[in-house]
């Protein structure tokens, strides 16, 4: 297969690794602290990882270690969406492995959890290892969304840890993976199996993290690539000065990736859906916001501009939140009578009378594209597939709408012409960018420390991001201590708790107080490419929201 220049020149590229794991391994030793507790719901918590619960925070430091030289044998999973980075995660566990001892064994289950349920492998050589290094995408092995969570499940998991003699399986997942790596440790020792579990954060989304985890991989290189793609953008709008953009990015649930990107480029809207929601906004309001930003640039003769609109958002918008709820629930409990309905007409007749007033109004000011999609199939768990929505579609119309009536009152002279655009799985694949591609290595490598210490139940940990990557501190946290009870499809489970934006933190608290100036003003920024190679200021720069967050 033909191989692009800059794939060949990043083969090339040693990652950095923190000080404490890059002098040999011979020299890392473990420390261990105190026994910790989950974050809430002790009890339940307590009592659902028996053997598990409560580990102490582990941390590597310079020192010797006693059995970082035994032989292992070790399985590997990336679960979920695509992030950059995965294969440097492999591949600093690979090496881990093989300096180590050089007859311990990597395997990589094929496509995500159900190749470990169903024993389908690759065994990971130091050939194919070279092929992937520094290189976006999970092509390596591929990824998959396979929960494990039947009795059934759990215990092929286990027969394919016997039949493998795996010591260790590693997890590469966002925070349901992760979850499912801390069930899946307590099971291994309930049931007295010597396979340890061990996680390492992954997302775009951003929203696996904590106290401990300061960022999950992927999220600095996916935002970096869509704040390119903005800032593009926003130079074509203020080339041409005749087109809106709204622009719907990735990131599920949380607003992470559109307020990331928001800090990187200035665009004149964003939108974040946690403040959304606190300030329970309707769609209206929500329109009136953008608005507000279109007829005052209409005002100083600039008749474009850029809105960022974060994917959850309507199921964060109270009112269309209570519609999804009630359209979920009417249609699984009717769902065959649904299933007989033709043709969206046939099906919003069909629920008028059933969803109840407010939401039967709001289904129908939808404009119809929007309104069907609504209605389309469910996912397995009978939700509605919010990132199939067109939200930006959506606004675009109600703001026409908007604008039309308060020119109709004089009250808006401009222009508006609006074009729409998704970015998502243009960011998921990317190379990753140094910052990743060294924090991935590290992560890789420290799961191969903790697995030689014998840990279980860990999530990979390396912090103090911010500093320069020899300062890096390396270490694994205990995956019960991130978790707590939540309700899920009717009963409470065991979770780690998913982080949204916070809107006394750093990162929004910037964003809030710059936005009213780039509402009205062009204060475009353009951050260009990911730089690969040059000075540490253009190529190793982490996120502005880790940079927030960690300010001292
Ligand atoms: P993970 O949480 O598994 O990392 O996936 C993130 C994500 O990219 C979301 O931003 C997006 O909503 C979703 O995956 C899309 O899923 P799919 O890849 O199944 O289309």
């Amino acid at each position: 297969m033909e191989t692009a220049a800059l794939q060949k020149a990043r083969y090339a590229y040693q990652p950095k690794l923190p000080a404490t794991l890059a002098g040999g391994i011979g020299e890392i030793a473990l420390e261990l602290g105190t026994p910790t507790e989950s974050i809430a719901d002790q009890k339940e918590l307590r009592e659902l990882f028996q053997h598990s619960y409560g580990k102490p925070i582990a941390t590597f430091t310079r020192g010797t270690h006693q059995t970082i030289r035994k032989r292992l044998t070790v399985g590997v999973i990336l679960s979920g969406g695509q992030a950059p980075g995965g294969h440097n995660v492999i591949a600093g566990l690979f090496d881990g492995l093989k300096q180590g001892n050089s007859e311990s064994k990597l395997y990589g289950f094929l496509g995500g959890p159900s190749g470990l349920i169903e024993n389908k492998t690759l065994e990971i050589t130091g050939e194919i290892i070279d092929a992937y290094r520094n290189t976006g995408g999970f092509d390596m092995i591929g990824s998959g969304r396979t929960k494990i969570e039947t009795a059934e499940q759990f215990a092929a998991s286990l027969e394919t840890a016997k039949k493998l003699g795996l010591d260790a399986v590693v997890i590469i997942g966002g925070d349901d993976s992760n979850t499912n790596a801390a069930l899946l440790a307590e099971y291994f020792l309930d049931k007295g199996a010597a396979t340890q579990v061990i996680g390492c954060p992954k997302t775009i989304d951003g929203d696996l993290k904590n106290e401990y985890i300061e960022t999950s991989f992927g999220f600095d290189t996916a935002c970096k690539t869509y704040s390119e793609l903005i800032g593009n953008i926003e130079r074509d709008a203020n080339s041409a000065k005749k087109y809106w953009h709204f622009i719907k990015l990735m990131g599920r649930a949380a607003s992470h990736i559109a307020l990331e990107c928001a800090l990187q480029t200035q665009p004149n809207v964003c939108l974040i859906s946690e403040e959304v929601e606190a300030k329970g906004l309707s769609l209206g309001q929500v329109v009136d916001s953008i608005c507000a930003s279109v007829v005052k640039r209409s005002e100083n003769k600039e008749n474009f501009g850029v809105a960022l609109i974060p994917e959850g958002l309507v199921e964060f918008i109270p009112e269309m939140k209570r519609l999804i709820d009630e359209l979920n629930d009417i249609i699984a409990l009717r769902e065959k009578e649904f299933g007989a309905l033709s043709s969206h007409e046939e099906q919003r007749a069909w629920l008028n009378g059933k969803l109840s007033g407010p939401s039967w109004e709001l289904l129908e000011s939808l404009p119809g594209d929007i309104a069907g999609e609504l209605l389309m199939d469910r996912d397995p768990h009978g939700n509605v597939q919010v990132s199939r929505i067109e939200t930006e579609k959506l606004l675009i119309s109600m703001t026409e709408k908007k604008l039309a009536e308060l020119k109709a009152q004089g009250k808006y002279k401009g222009k508006f012409s609006a074009l729409g655009h998704f970015f998502g799985y243009e960011g998921r694949c990317a190379f990753p960018s140094n910052f990743d591609a060294d924090y991935c290595y590290a992560l890789g490598f420290s799961a191969f420390v903790l697995i030689a210490s014998g840990l279980t139940g860990y999530l990979s940990s390396v912090r103090n991001l911010t500093a320069p990557a020899d300062q890096w501190v390396a270490g694994g946290v205990p995956l019960t201590m991130m978790m707590n009870m939540e309700q899920r499809h009717g009963s409470m489970k065991p979770v780690i708790r998913k982080a949204l934006v916070e809107l006394d933190g750093r990162p929004f608290k910037t964003f809030e107080s710059l936005r009213n100036a780039w509402a009205e003003k062009t204060c475009f920024l353009f951050p260009g490419a990911i730089q690969y190679f040059g000075p540490p200021e253009v190529c190793d720069q982490p996120t502005k929201t880790l940079r927030l967050e960690r300010q001292k």
